[in-house]
């Protein structure tokens, strides 16, 4: 916990704190001296393992880290925690951020990702707060989908491919609106794909370094994965979050995107992230019967499984994070090639610990 940095006399908001990114914010903004508040919703099982190394005990005198229960999918929650907490900048990270799940859970994806960030920008009027608090939306190159021209800046029309890029486009719009109906001081960050060793274990790189890890501790037989072909732009979620951060630092709101410039197919991670592990694998079989083989054994360790298809692909992400550049003096910092070390690193690190621990 950090007690040792001199308070900056603002408080930010952050929704979606127990996700990787509000994680990541959380920290910095505790580093930069802000009073946060963060919003966790009810779960039957801890949800916050990722900022378990910032929570502070609530009986302390005043606080610094202070987390709220609340939903985005309740008006009154989120109009009582604002108005509760004053804050000088709100991040709306939270959402159902799965692009595949958005398919199954449709309407609940447009409540919380949509509505969700309605709701908050409707706080902020109703506490008649529209020239204290700033606002960040986290929106997403899924906004981009259907591939129209790469690479994709703030000026590429949009196109979305998923119930949660559709959710996510009325959230876009709306920020935009209430910006300029009633002057909040509300951003979006179009944020490309970022990903760290906090990345959710459903998300592709996560699903890919912790089974590579598995697979040479020799706790897991195979990995399944779906399209094997689409390209994402990655970068580091620690890097992306200080973007965010200065977004809201900037005299007049606008729109970003942050990337890296660079794209990567699947198929390419998968391959760095079982070389990491000592393991080279060579390709066998064309498309469902496509086939990854341990090239030293013999064994086949990935396989396509059309599970993980998605009904609407997104084939291709790249971004141009130029204005970022110029505007936010932004820049990403880790390649990517380094980004999947570092996870399939940390993944076999902590199933190291945990064996050990078992074995104590
Ligand atoms: P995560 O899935 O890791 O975190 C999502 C967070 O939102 C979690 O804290 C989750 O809580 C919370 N949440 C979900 N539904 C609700 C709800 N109804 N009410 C309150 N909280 C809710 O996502 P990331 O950290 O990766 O992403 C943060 C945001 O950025 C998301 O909005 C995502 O859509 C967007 N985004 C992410 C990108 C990426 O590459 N990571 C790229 C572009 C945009 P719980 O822990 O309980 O599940
Ligand atoms: P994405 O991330 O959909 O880009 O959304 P995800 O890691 O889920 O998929 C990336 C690509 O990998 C392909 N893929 C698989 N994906 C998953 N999850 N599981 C698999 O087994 C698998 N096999 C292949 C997918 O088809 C896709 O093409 C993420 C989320 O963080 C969003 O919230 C965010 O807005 C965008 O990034 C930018």
């Amino acid at each position: 916990m950090v007690t040792d940095v001199k308070l900056n006399g603002k408080v930010a908001l952050v929704t979606g704190i127990t996700g990787q990114d509000g994680a990541y914010l959380a920290d910095l903004l505790l580093s930069k001296g802000y009073i946060v508040h963060g919003i966790k919703r009810r779960s039957s099982s801890f949800n916050t393992g990722r900022i378990e190394h910032i929570y502070q005990d609530p009986h302390e005198q005043n606080p610094r880290f202070v987390l709220h229960y609340g939903d985005m999918t309740d008006s009154t929650n989120l109009i009582r925690i604002v108005q509760q907490c004053q804050p000088d900048e709100i991040y709306n990270l939270a959402a159902q951020s799965h692009v595949q799940v958005s398919f199954e859970t449709p309407e609940y994806t447009a409540n919380a990702d949509a509505v969700g960030a309605l709701r908050l920008l409707e706080a902020i009027r109703i506490l008649g707060l529209e020239k204290k608090s700033r606002f960040y939306q986290a929106s997403t190159s899924e906004l981009y989908g259907l591939v129209q021209e790469v690479p994709q800046s703030e000026k590429t029309p949009f196109y979305p491919r998923s119930p949660y890029a559709a959710a996510k486009l009325y959230a876009y719009w709306i920020v935009v609106n209430y910006r300029e109906a009633y002057g909040i001081h509300a951003s979006n960050g179009i944020l490309f794909n970022h990903e760290s060793p906090l990345r959710g274990e459903t998300f592709v790189t996560r699903k890919i370094t912790r089974a590579a890890a598995a697979i040479s501790l020799g706790r897991q037989d195979k990995l399944y994965l779906g399209n094997l072909d689409a390209r994402r732009d990655w970068g580091h979620a620690r890097e992306y979050v200080r973007g965010m951060w200065l977004m809201l630092q900037q005299d007049e709101a606008d729109d970003y995107v942050l990337a890296t410039g660079e794209t990567t197919p699947v198929r390419t991670f998968v391959e760095w992230a079982f070389a990491d592990v000592g393991i080279t694998l060579t390709w066998t079989g064309e498309g469902v019967n496509e086939r990854g083989i341990d090239a030293a054994s013999g064994r086949e360790l990935v396989a396509v499984d059309p599970r993980y298809f998605r009904p609407t692909e997104v084939d291709l992400l790249i971004g141009d994070p130029t204005k970022a550049h110029t505007k936010l003096g932004w820049k990403h910092e880790t390649p990517v090639r380094e980004l999947a070390r570092e996870m399939v690193q940390e993944d076999l690190r902590v199933m190291q610990t945990a064996t050990i621990m078992k074995e104590a």
